[in-house]
């Protein structure tokens, strides 16, 4: 009897190490201040764009500053109805990410006020969901992509908007072209789907079997795939989709046997790189901090708001010496290309010098500068930062699946243009391509 306990006890304990999610240790806390530091940081400097991602893990730290993310949440209030207004791009995936830092804020997300109007954001998440299905239905892809639709039902769930749940199940059935981005399994994709459809299990009493049935399958498949692409050091995917991983692989626990997967390891894998600045850019650390915290998107809607009220809470900020690299007035040699692999039209290359220490987008920049006709780009400035859209007058389309990629020789970049740093010979490649 008493064995039959303490093993019951034993169980209870083990599950509880193995999938329920892990926080960072006494010792590793200075680590999460740096990151709270750059992001507060990078988030209050005049030229920043609103950045819903940012607040929202702001939100869901342990340490807040109340003053500066009641700043923010004006921003993005502010940017929401300017971009309502005036007719500005507002995709589905933003929409969602803007209605969850209103939510975590404590903000009522059905009356976002600014400027003298009020929107409902969750309302606003019903039309573009709608929006994205009926694309489906007609051309066979989303007018974003499943990242972006996981969002919309992870957000549409906790905020109680209404959707179909049946339609949803469908949604997140497995198939190569929703999880897959240009022949590589999408880590960041599975784990927003895992999240989304774990917060319908969850709160949902009323799904039909039939449906309920398919989301169990989807999730089960989901979370095989997701620990497929964890490499013996912890790392799930690479390392910018491992915090998204550590959110879905916490919620899931009910899905999970003890060995499938060593929660610390894995944190402990992630939070030795940020003292490298591997998670210096704010939607790095903005992705990443909530799983130190041993929180999820799902906690949105348990947030207390009563915490937090006036201050109480300060952030001690140590800042971590990091390994910024600094331009130097040497000059260095890159080879640059620009090609289009969708059908071989073109492949230009050209010779160019830049600082020691420069980024991509400045050695596109000087090429473009020496030869317009063959080198000229555009870019738009997302989140993440300068993203790349045309180059020579070819522009990438969602629709057609194609984007400029960019590469190291023959190696895609973890890291965009504006962030990877060039080294003394090497080879840069800018290429059209399909996803
Ligand atoms: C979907 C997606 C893509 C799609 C985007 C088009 C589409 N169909 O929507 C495609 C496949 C084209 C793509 C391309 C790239 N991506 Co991408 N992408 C994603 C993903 C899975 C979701 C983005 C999203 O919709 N977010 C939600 C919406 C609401 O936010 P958003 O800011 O409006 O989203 C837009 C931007 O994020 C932009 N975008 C997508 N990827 C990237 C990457 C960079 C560096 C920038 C500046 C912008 C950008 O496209 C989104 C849709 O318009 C994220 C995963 C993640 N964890 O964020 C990776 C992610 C952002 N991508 C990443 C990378 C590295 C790239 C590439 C640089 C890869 C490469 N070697 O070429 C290129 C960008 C090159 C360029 N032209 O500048 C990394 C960024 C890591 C980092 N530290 O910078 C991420 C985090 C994936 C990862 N785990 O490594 N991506
Ligand atoms: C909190 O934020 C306010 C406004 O951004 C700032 O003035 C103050 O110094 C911050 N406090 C701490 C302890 O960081
Ligand atoms: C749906 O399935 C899950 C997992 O199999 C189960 O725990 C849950 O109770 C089911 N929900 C409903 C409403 O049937
Ligand atoms: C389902 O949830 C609703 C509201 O959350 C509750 O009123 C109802 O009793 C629940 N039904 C079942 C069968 O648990
Ligand atoms: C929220 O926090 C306040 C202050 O700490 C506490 O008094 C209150 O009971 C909490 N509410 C909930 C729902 O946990
Ligand atoms: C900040 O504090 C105020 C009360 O002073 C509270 O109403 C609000 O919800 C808090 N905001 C955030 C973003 O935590
Ligand atoms: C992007 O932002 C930078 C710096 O804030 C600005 O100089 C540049 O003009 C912007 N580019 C575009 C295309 O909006």
């Amino acid at each position: 009897m008493m064995k039959a306990v303490l093993g019951f006890l034993f169980l209870l304990l083990s599950q509880r190490q193995c999938c329920l999610g892990c926080a960072v240790s006494e010792e590793q806390r200075p680590q999460v201040a740096y990151l709270l530091n750059k992001m507060i940081q990078s988030a209050t400097a005049p030229e920043a764009l609103p950045n819903p991602s940012v607040l929202l893990a702001l939100q869901l730290a342990r340490e807040h500053n109340n003053s500066t993310n009641q700043i923010l949440l004006q921003r993005i209030a502010q940017d929401a109805v300017d971009r309502v207004q005036n007719g500005k791009s507002f995709s589905s995936g933003q929409v969602a990410l803007y209605a969850l830092a209103h939510q975590a804020s404590c903000s009522d997300p059905r009356k976002v006020s600014a400027k003298g109007t009020s929107l409902d954001l969750v309302q606003l998440l019903e039309k573009k969901f709608e929006m994205e299905l009926e694309n489906i239905k007609i051309y066979g892809n989303p007018l974003s992509n499943y990242y972006q639709l996981g969002l919309c039902v992870l957000t549409l769930c906790q905020l109680q908007g209404s959707f179909s749940l049946s339609k949803t199940a469908d949604l997140f059935i497995p198939e190569q072209k929703k999880y897959y981005l240009g022949g590589q399994f999408s880590v960041d994709i599975a784990s927003i789907a895992v999240l989304a459809q774990i917060c319908i299990q969850s709160t949902d009493n009323s799904t039909l079997p039939e449906a309920n049935g398919t989301i169990t399958a989807n999730i089960q498949w989901l979370l095989n795939k997701i620990l497929e692409q964890k490499s013996s050091d912890g790392v799930i995917g690479n390392m910018y989709s491992t915090g998204e991983a550590i959110q879905a692989l916490s919620v899931a626990n009910e899905y999970l046997t003890p060995e499938s997967w060593n929660c610390r390891q894995t944190l402990d894998r992630v939070v030795s790189e940020i003292p490298k600045g591997t998670f210096d850019h704010p939607m790095a650390a903005a992705q990443l901090l909530p799983s130190l915290e041993d929180r999820t998107y799902l906690d949105v809607s348990t947030i207390n708001c009563s915490i937090g009220k006036d201050d109480l809470i300060l952030i001690a900020l140590p800042t971590i010496p990091s390994t910024n690299h600094h331009q130097s007035s040497r000059l260095i040699t890159i080879m640059y290309t620009v090609t289009d692999g969708v059908s071989n039209t073109f492949t230009d290359s050209t010779s160019v010098s830049v600082p020691e220490g420069s980024v991509l987008f400045k050695v596109m920049e000087v090429a473009q500068e020496k030869d317009p006709k063959r080198f000229r780009f555009t870019y738009v400035n997302s989140t993440w930062g300068p993203y790349i859209t045309s180059v020579r007058g070819l522009v990438a389309d969602n629709n057609k699946r194609t984007y400029w990629q960019l590469l190291s020789g023959e190696t895609p970049l973890s890291k965009g243009a504006g962030e990877y740093i060039v080294s003394d010979g090497e080879s840069m490649v800018v290429k059209f391509t399909t996803y």
